[in-house]
């Protein structure tokens, strides 16, 4: 069955006959791209009871006619663009229209989608339910995904060393993503010294120094598809509390991991982790949830590792597991990997070391 083919028939179970999705300069360009497989940053996809329709403007006509079996109407302005898409709607009969309301401006659906002649629903869980389980050819470009990541991570660790900065080697790394065809998922975080317990520090200027932990988050995007990696390093001998940390990151990651499976509760496998990180007495340096569902985007639906997470996590899921301990003003680990739960069992995407490296 096709993707739209399971987007209609997930429409008839809401009792459903048409969707507006609607994505503008890439606000959701993930599932414009998944739907239709058109890859730009401004669609209107309209899902009618006969037809599927992709509303783009001119930059966009000849990609659109190459990428997507929708059938191309031309944007004019936003002025025309409420009657554009009541005529559409209208013509094809289309009466309960789902749409997404999480990536809506109020402006918009004010101008725009209020005042459309037909019933108008939130329905943002189709796509995020369709989107977290994963095809076996999802699975191959994020393990792809993975490959140009870790080869450029493997390249990078040869630049690492005391006096290089933070900004030197996230540049090193992009390149050697770059140049792998691939891109950044997301922007690198180089975070060294006291500056790793900063989660999601942005690389500076400061020089990398012997004895402290360098950490490394960072993923590539191959074709729409993105890994999403977390490595910590000793630069010359850590000492013992460093040491401590990293042992009890790695060995709450290590069965967090073991424990991931399909059908596993999110909060139940966090706290897998939180667990080991709580008996360890570092409870209060583990802050945020241990990982997310990963694929066009990076935090790619709701679901995952994460503590508020009631639900099972479903067979086809891709997520990350990625515990950390941060210690204001001393360091901070993190060690992260990709995962896909399949339905007949867990493979780790990611084929990197975990064990504590001392370059
Ligand atoms: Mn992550």
């Amino acid at each position: 069955m096709s993707r739209v083919e399971a987007f209609r028939e997930k429409l008839r179970e809401q009792s459903l006959d048409g969707f507006i999705l609607y994505n503008f300069e890439s606000s959701n360009r993930s599932s414009s791209w998944y739907l239709s497989g058109f890859s730009g940053s401004f669609s209107i996809l309209v899902i009618t009871p006969l037809g599927e329709y992709i509303i783009t403007d001119s930059r966009y006509y000849t990609q659109a006619s190459i990428e997507t079996p929708f059938k191309l109407i031309p944007y004019k302005n936003s002025n025309g663009l409420q009657e554009l898409l009541s005529s559409i709607l209208r013509d094809d009969g289309a009466l309960r229209v789902g749409f997404e309301e999480d990536t809506l401006s109020y402006g918009l659906y004010n101008r725009v989608f209020s005042g459309l002649d037909v019933e108008l629903r939130p329905a943002d869980r189709i796509m995020k339910d369709m989107r977290a389980v994963k095809s076996p050819e999802e699975v191959e470009l994020i393990s792809r995904a993975v490959s140009v990541a870790e080869k450029a991570l493997i390249e990078t660790m040869n630049f690492i060393k005391p006096g290089k900065t933070e900004e030197e080697v996230s540049a090193i790394l992009e390149f050697e993503i770059r140049k792998r065809g691939g891109y950044m998922a997301f922007d690198v975080i180089v975070g060294s010294g006291s500056r790793s317990a900063i989660v999601h520090g942005r690389p500076s200027s400061k020089k990398l120094q012997e004895g402290e932990f360098v950490l490394i988050d960072y993923g590539a995007r191959v074709e729409g598809y993105n890994s999403d990696i977390t490595r910590t390093f000793s630069l010359g001998e850590p000492d013992e509390e460093m040491i401590r940390v990293y042992e009890t990151v790695y060995r709450a990651q290590k069965e967090a991991r073991d424990a991931a499976v399909a059908g596993i509760i999110g909060s139940e496998l966090h706290e897998v982790a939180a667990e080991i990180i709580r008996n360890a007495g570092y409870g209060e340096y583990f802050g945020h949830g241990l990982g997310h569902s990963l694929g066009m985007d990076t935090h790619d639906s709701s679901g995952g590792a994460s503590p508020t997470n009631k639900e099972p996590i479903p067979a086809g899921a891709v997520i990350t597991i990625e515990p950390g301990i941060y210690l204001p003003e001393k360091f901070g680990v993190r060690i992260e990997d990709d995962l896909y739960l399949g339905s007949e069992g867990t493979r780790v995407l990611t084929t990197l070391d975990r064990e504590l490296k001392i370059l």
